[in-house]
């Protein structure tokens, strides 16, 4: 009872820089559809539950015509409601492609040399932050919870506070936070450390994250005490208490388990078998980004056929690449060396019957998403540095015979979960990397067994809801606990057309 009147009093308000639903045009024609995901997942039933809000900018620059309408008609299916950030193009390009995207993303993920410091973007990202605390100071009640997401929205509690907001906020970083000596390479690291201070709670993906922030912290920022031990570290800056955690984001393992079962997937994996008979098929999923280290992986591979040339006609690389941040001329570049790569490998090595690459550029869905991961032998997860990768977990979710090897970038944070049952490989070695495919494609099946059902355990005791929850609990003793699932908001799979994932729907 008492649970439940603290539950009524403190609503939860979630910020990310998308709103999880997908507005489409068609003609003149907007439409509004409800996303999918594991963050979408978990946090529904807790919104519903606490007549919550997501606030983030709704997908348009452009005006669109009846959007509180639409948005009003999915709240009251989902009993939630939501609150839309409208960024103008100029904003977009600025604050979103500019100082996030060439500037935070790259820096983060320890490649400074991709880093574009331009002052405007900078002026921008306050900006729309402030434009974002400004939205959610207008819905905001004294008793709610504010639970900001990425590094897109690093000083919205910084502006909330400047506006006298005093509610209880936390902060989650989805992607890795750098080491000292790459951080202060940023021209605005004081402001951006002391921005993320004023939340009350700042949570990174691993520990090693979690560490690198801490000795920002302890050298960059005057008369701070961090003590504490375990997942939470207190820090007290002056008369400012925050406290800093480590929280391993992870999927909803079941509903990937329960999906990949589905008919319709036996069905799309039973074709992909009939089309690529006695192959030993080898899958990379990855966003079209140059963090996720695709032309590393094609080298490997290549010298993987080179060196053991008994692979050729027996083994198929699956590439799927997923269309992202093509305004962005790096990521173009990187399409660009993907395609010459592919083209390359294929023309040295196709013979009569057999392609070595299979190369998907789009976003596909869930269902062939899931057919994928349930027909191909091996997984290759190779990015040069990652917040987590959940790839690399679904692949295990989705393994329900439980065979299947995971090949896996040491870079990524999943490695400090899965680590000693998948095959960890260092991206840049491509020799390394080439025979440790190898490796993967002889392993004995008995071997294959032990290390995925392990994998597969880790990845359904960590799942998505504890990570809510470990969250939760932590900022305001509140655990899942006191939220029902909410049994009518698990999607349901038909059909291949039923559930197309929005692929970063929040990011
Ligand atoms: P991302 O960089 O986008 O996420 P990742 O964690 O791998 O990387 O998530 C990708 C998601 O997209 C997966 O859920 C996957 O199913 C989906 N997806 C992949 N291929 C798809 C396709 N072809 N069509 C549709 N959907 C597809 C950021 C950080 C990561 C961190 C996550 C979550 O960069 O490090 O793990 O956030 O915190």
């Amino acid at each position: 009872m008492i649970a439940e009147e603290q539950t009524k009093n403190h609503r939860l308000v979630i910020v990310s820089n998308r709103l999880p639903i997908v507005l489409k045009k068609q003609k003149n024609d907007w439409t509004l559809a409800q996303g999918s995901g594991g963050l979408v997942t978990a946090l529904a039933p807790v919104l519903k539950n606490r007549g919550g809000l997501w606030i983030g900018w709704p997908g348009a620059t452009e005006a669109v015509p009846g959007l509180s309408d639409m948005l009003n008609s999915v709240s009251d299916t989902l009993g939630y409601t939501f609150g839309a950030v409208n960024l103008t193009e100029a904003e977009l390009k600025k604050f979103y492609y500019g100082f996030s995207n060439e500037i935070i993303w790259p820096l983060f993920h320890d490649l400074q040399t991709r880093c574009n410091f331009d002052v405007e973007y900078w002026k921008s990202y306050l900006d729309v932050n402030s434009k974002y605390a400004n939205v959610i100071a207008n819905c905001v009640k004294p008793d709610d919870y504010i639970w900001v997401h990425d590094y897109h929205l690093m000083s919205v509690g910084k502006e909330l506070r400047k506006l006298k907001i005093n509610s209880k906020m936390g902060f989650f970083l989805h992607i890795p936070f750098p080491a000292l000596d790459i951080f202060v390479k940023l021209p605005w690291r004081f402001e951006i450390l002391k921005a993320l201070l004023e939340y009350d709670l700042i949570g990174f993906q691993t520990l090693r994250d979690r560490r690198n922030f801490v000795q920002c912290v302890r050298t960059l920022i005057k008369d701070v005490n961090i003590h504490g031990k375990g997942q939470v570290l207190n820090c007290r800056v002056n008369d400012r208490e925050s406290r800093i955690g480590a929280f391993p984001i992870s999927i909803d393992y079941n509903e990937f388990a329960r999906q990949a079962g589905a008919t319709a997937v036996s069905e799309k994996a039973w074709y992909i078998h009939e089309d690529l008979p006695r192959r030993h098929l080898i899958l990379g999923v990855d966003r079209l980004d140059y963090t996720k280290g695709i032309p590393n992986k094609l080298e490997a591979f290549r010298t993987a056929l080179i060196r053991y040339p008994e692979l050729c006609g027996k083994v198929t690389l699956i590439q799927i690449v997923v269309p992202s941040r093509e305004d962005i001329p790096e990521y173009y570049e990187l399409k660009e060396e993907i395609d010459r790569l592919v083209g390359e490998i294929n023309g040295k090595f196709t013979q009569s019957g057999w392609v070595p690459i299979h190369y998907i550029f789009r976003s596909v869905s869930r269902v062939e998403l899931l057919a994928y991961y349930r027909t191909c032998e091996t997984a290759l997860v190779t990015p040069l540095k990652d917040g987590m990768n959940l790839v690399a977990k679904e692949f295990c979710a989705a393994s329900v015979d439980e065979s299947g090897v995971l090949i896996l970038s040491e870079f990524a944070g999943v490695a400090t979960q899965l680590q000693k049952n998948a095959l960890l490989v260092n991206p840049y070695d491509i020799e390394g990397v080439a025979e440790t495919i190898y490796k993967a494609i002889t392993m004995d099946k008995g071997e294959q067994r032990t290390r995925m059902r392990k994998m597969r355990r880790s990845v359904r005791e960590n799942n998505i809801f504890r990570w809510v929850d470990s969250f939760l609990r932590t900022s305001i003793e509140q655990d899942l606990n006191s939220f029902p699932l909410v049994a009518d908001y698990i999607p349901q799979i038909k059909t291949d057309e039923d559930i197309a994932i929005p692929f970063n729907t929040l990011l």
